[in-house]
């Protein structure tokens, strides 16, 4: 077992199909429960976005900008709900495939400020990890001692506990294969870039900024925004395509795999 872990996050694209509500990508959950327990990279952290649990519930009940009237208390529970119910069929699906993880709930450790992850309780996590087990946490519904409540993203919670816990790496499975210079989905001669340094980060930035539609910019701009401060702190980050087989097996050994790395 190596001493710095390793912080995998798992988009919510990923492990559910995004266009349907409350459907679960079984096929893909179990594919990476395998390739985790092949890989035997410890230590480990999972941590798993939305998708179309979080997501549309949150968007319903307009739960990011914080409590303004009653009936979004009941969007609020809700949200975390579906995030628990989707959490419980990674967990399952890991301990099924014979990975020691324990979820824990980001709510219940966490409390934001305007949406930042101020201060973070480690305990539970580390006692998890000292005992050879994997926590499995996701972007959840939390309370927020300004806005009341909101929504905190697993790409946060990721880089937090990555800077924290000093973690070798930052594993980030899509469901594309990297960054690249506009976006992939709309424009068919986008080029992936397979390696960017800070220096080069602002200048990606804008050009990503500017070339990617909107409804996507939370998506891959978000993240490479919220990264920054992990690279920053000599952590590396890699961006692979988890939905392609054997990518986070190849990604957690270490070995070369297609995407982007990012580094000081
Ligand atoms: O999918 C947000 O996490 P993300 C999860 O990592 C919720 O942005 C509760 C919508």
């Amino acid at each position: 077992m190596r001493d710095k872990p390793t912080v995998l996050k798992l988009g919510g694209s990923v492990v559910t199909r995004k266009n349907e509500p409350l459907t679960p990508n079984i096929d893909a959950i179990n594919r990476l429960a395998d390739e985790i327990f092949r890989a035997d990279s410890k230590p480990l952290i999972v941590v798993h976005g939305g998708g179309s649990y979080g997501h549309p519930i949150a968007k319903k009940y307009r739960i990011r900008g914080g409590f303004k009237e009653e009936t979004q208390l009941f969007g609020f529970s809700e949200t975390h709900q579906a995030m628990i119910s989707l959490n419980s069929l990674l967990t399952r699906a890991f301990l099924e495939h014979g990975i020691p993880a324990f979820s824990i709930s980001p709510s219940s450790f966490i409390v934001t400020h305007k949406g930042r992850i101020q201060r973070l309780n480690l305990k539970v996590l580390k006692s998890a990890l000292k005992l050879g087990m994997i926590p499995i946490l996701y972007g959840d519904a939390v309370f927020d001692d300004k806005l009341g409540f909101t929504i905190l993203s697993g790409d946060q919670i990721a880089v937090s506990l990555a800077v924290k816990l000093k973690a070798e790496r930052i594993i980030m499975g899509v469901d594309v294969d990297g960054l690249y210079d506009s976006d992939p989905k709309i424009n068919p001669s986008a080029h992936l870039i397979p390696e960017l340094s800070l220096e080069e980060y602002a200048n990606v930035i804008r050009q990503v900024g500017e070339s990617i539609s909107p409804d996507v910019t939370g998506g891959m701009l978000g993240k490479i925004l919220e990264l920054r401060v992990a690279v920053e702190n000599g952590i590396e980050v890699l961006i692979v395509n988890a939905l392609k087989p054997d990518n986070i097996y190849r990604a957690l050994r270490g070995e070369e795999v297609v995407g982007t790395r990012i580094r000081t």
